[in-house]
C-alpha cells in the first residue's frame, strides 16, 4: 500500500468557536497568514452574477431538509470549505450544506433553482484549479456525510457506492475483496469518488486501466432543479442511446451533482515490482519508456519521471529519504502481474540491460511492500513539497512526448531569480507532465510572466492545457487554446440545457456564458 500524502481533513482543522481568529489554523496554517487570499477576487477580476442573496428564510428552510448540525453558518465553521488545497482561492461562502441522500441533494436543488441561490458542490476539497471551492457566497454543497458503499459483485468486479467515499477507503474494501481501484492519486487519503468523477481524475494507474470515461460504468447524478437522472447501470456493455453518464465525468460540478458511482474494479495484481532509476538527460528518460514498453509489455503498470529539482525539494522540504544518489531525471517504472518471479525477473532484465546500455546510471528495484511505499511516497508527495517554499504555480498539461519536458527549461530562462524553483514531473506513460513554479509568496508579476505565455506555447505544441486537474476557476478564459470555437459553443449549450439558471458552480470551466 501506498501512503497517502499528509492532508488534513477539513474537520479536523476546523477551530473550535471560543478561539481567536489570529490564533486559527487552516490546513496548518495561521489564519493571518491566509489574509492574503482576500485578494481573490481582485487577483481574478470576477464580478458576482445576479444570484439570490440567502436569506434568514432560506437557512430554516434548509433546517426543514436537514438535521441543524448539517447546516452550518458559523464563520468558523464555514471557513475551511471556502479555501482550496494550494490556498490559492478563497471564497465568500456563509453556508455549508451537509445532505446524507440524494433526496436531500434533490430537494436542495430544486429550492436553490426556485430562489436563484448559486451553488458549489464539494468533495474533499483536493482539487488543484479552484473548482471546488466558491467565489463569492455560493451555498457549499459537501458529500462528506454521503460515504456508503451500497454494494460490490466480486466476479465481476462492479463496485456501487455514494459519491463522497474517500478513494483510500473504496481502495482498502475492494482490496480485501482481491479487486482495487482503478485509479490511484496522492490525494486518495481525502479525495472523493464523486470528486474524481467529476474532475475525470486520471492519476497513477492511469496508463493501466485507462481513464475513468472508461471505468466508470454508471453515474446518478441531481440536475441542477432537483430532477435525479439514474445512469447507475453496471454493465459493461449498454448501448441503450447517449451515454449520459459522460456528462458528469469530467465536468467538474457545472452540468450536475453527482450522488452515486458505478465502477468497474480489476482484479488485485498478485506481484508488483517496482524500479526506481536515475538517468542523465531527459532524451534517455524517453528512451527508456520506448524500452520499457517492448520489454516489460503487459506488466507495465506505471511510468513516471521527475527532474531533479522535484526530487531534492521533495527532500529537503519534507525530510524525506532518497533510496537512490542525486541524478538529473529520475524514472519510476512499476510492474504489476500474476507471477511474482516472473515479473520481478522481467523488471531486473529491464534494468541490467538498459545498465549495460549505459541509459540507466543508477538504480533500484524491489518487491517489498515497505520499500515501494518509501519511493511512491516521494512521488506522490512533490505535489505539497513545493507549498513550503511559499506559494506555487501549478500547470498540468499534457504535450506530445517528443517535447514533453521542452517548458520546463524554457520558464527557468524566462523567470531567473523570480522563481525559487522551476520543476517538472508527471505521467510520462500518459504523455502529462506538471510543471511546478515556486515563489515565496503569490505574485502578479509572476503570474502575468507565467500566464497565457505556458499555455500559448502548449497550444503551439499541439497539447493540452489540463491534462488531468481540469479547468475549474482558474482557467476558463485559456480553455480556447485547448478548444475550439465550435466546441466551447457546443459546451455553452449543454450548460444552458441542464442548468438553465446557471447556479451550478458559476465561474468555472466555461468562459462568460452571456
Ligand atoms: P473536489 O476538490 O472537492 O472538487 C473538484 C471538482 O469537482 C470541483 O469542481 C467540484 O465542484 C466538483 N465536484 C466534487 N464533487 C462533486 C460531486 N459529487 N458532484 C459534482 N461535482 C463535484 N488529480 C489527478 O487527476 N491526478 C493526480 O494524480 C492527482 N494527484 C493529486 C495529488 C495531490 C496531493 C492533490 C492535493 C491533488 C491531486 N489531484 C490529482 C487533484 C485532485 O485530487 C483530483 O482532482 C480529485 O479528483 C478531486 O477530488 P475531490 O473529491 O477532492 O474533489
Ligand atoms: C500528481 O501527479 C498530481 O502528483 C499533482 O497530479 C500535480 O500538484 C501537481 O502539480
Ligand atoms: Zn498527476
Amino acid at each position: 500500500m501506498r501512503f497517502s500524502f499528509a492532508i488534513q481533513t477539513l474537520s479536523s482543522d476546523i477551530p473550535s468557536k471560543s478561539i481567536k481568529k489570529s490564533e486559527m489554523k487552516i490546513y496548518g496554517v495561521y489564519y493571518s497568514q491566509l489574509i492574503f487570499l482576500n485578494y481573490v477576487l481582485e487577483k481574478y477580476k470576477v464580478i458576482r452574477k445576479q444570484f439570490g442573496n440567502i436569506q434568514p428564510s432560506d437557512i430554516d428552510y434548509f433546517k426543514t431538509i436537514l438535521s441543524e448540525d448539517r447546516v452550518l453558518t458559523d464563520e468558523n465553521d464555514v471557513l475551511p470549505f471556502n479555501i482550496d488545497w494550494i490556498k490559492n482561492c478563497r471564497g465568500q461562502s456563509k453556508l455549508v450544506l451537509k445532505p446524507k441522500s440524494t433526496e436531500e441533494v434533490s430537494r436542495i436543488m430544486r429550492y436553490c433553482n426556485e430562489k436563484r441561490l448559486a451553488v458549489c458542490p464539494q468533495g474533499g476539497n483536493t482539487g488543484l484549479v479552484g473548482g471546488s471551492v466558491p467565489v463569492f457566497d455560493e451555498i457549499v454543497l459537501s458529500f462528506m456525510l454521503m460515504n456508503k458503499i451500497i454494494s460490490l459483485d466480486e466476479l465481476s468486479g462492479a463496485l456501487v457506492c455514494e459519491t463522497g467515499c474517500v478513494l483510500e477507503n473504496l481502495d482498502s474494501y475492494v482490496r480485501e475483496r482481491n479487486l482495487i481501484m482503478p485509479l490511484d492519486l496522492g490525494a486518495k487519503g481525502s479525495c472523493h469518488i464523486g470528486g474524481n468523477v467529476s474532475t475525470n481524475a486520471g492519476g497513477l494507474r492511469l496508463l493501466r486501466y485507462g481513464n475513468l470515461h472508461g471505468s466508470v460504468l454508471g453515474v446518478e447524478a441531481v440536475k441542477a432543479d432537483g430532477t435525479v437522472i439514474d445512469c447507475l447501470k453496471t454493465l459493461k456493455k449498454d448501448n441503450t442511446g447517449y451515454h449520459l453518464k459522460h456528462l458528469f465525468i469530467g465536468s467538474e460540478g457545472t452540468l450536475g451533482v453527482v450522488t452515486k458511482v458505478a465502477i468497474h474494479c480489476p482484479a488485485l495484481p498478485k506481484a508488483v515490482s517496482l524500479g526506481f532509476f536515475g538517468v542523465e538527460n531527459f532524451e534517455i528518460v524517453l528512451r527508456l519508456y520506448a524500452s520499457a514498453k517492448s520489454s516489460l509489455g503487459e506488466i507495465l503498470s506505471a511510468f513516471e519521471m521527475a527532474d531533479n529539482d522535484s526530487i531534492s525539494s521533495t527532500v529537503q522540504n519534507l525530510k524525506l529519504p532518497n533510496p537512490i544518489s542525486d541524478y538529473p531525471f529520475y524514472v519510476l517504472v512499476e510492474t504489476s502481474g500474476s507471477d511474482e518471479t516472473h515479473d520481478a525477473e522481467k523488471l531486473t532484465r529491464f534494468l541490467d540491460k538498459e545498465m549495460e546500455s549505459g541509459l540507466i546510471i543508477d538504480g533500484t528495484v524491489t518487491s517489498e511492500p515497505a520499500k515501494m511505499q518509501t519511493i511512491w511516497n516521494l512521488r506522490e508527495s512533490i505535489a505539497g513539497a513545493g507549498l513550503i517554499d511559499g506559494y506555487v504555480f501549478k500547470y498540468d498539461v499534457s504535450i506530445p512526448l517528443a517535447n514533453y519536458y521542452s517548458l520546463v527549461p524554457l520558464l527557468r530562462q524566462k523567470l531567473g531569480s523570480k522563481a525559487i524553483k522551476v520543476y517538472g514531473y508527471g505521467h510520462v506513460g500518459d504523455g502529462n507532465i506538471h510543471i511546478n513554479v515556486t515563489v515565496p509568496k503569490y505574485d502578479q508579476e509572476v503570474c502575468s510572466m507565467l500566464e497565457p505565455y505556458i499555455f500559448e506555447e502548449v497550444a503551439k505544441l499541439n497539447g493540452s492545457i489540463s491534462a488531468e486537474h481540469g479547468v475549474g476557476f482558474r482557467k476558463p478564459h485559456y480553455i480556447h487554446y485547448s478548444k475550439d470555437v465550435t466546441a466551447i459553443h457546443l459546451m455553452k449549450q449543454l450548460k444552458q440545457l441542464m442548468d438553465p439558471n446557471h447556479i451550478l458552480n458559476p465561474y468555472k470551466v466555461l468562459p462568460e456564458l452571456t
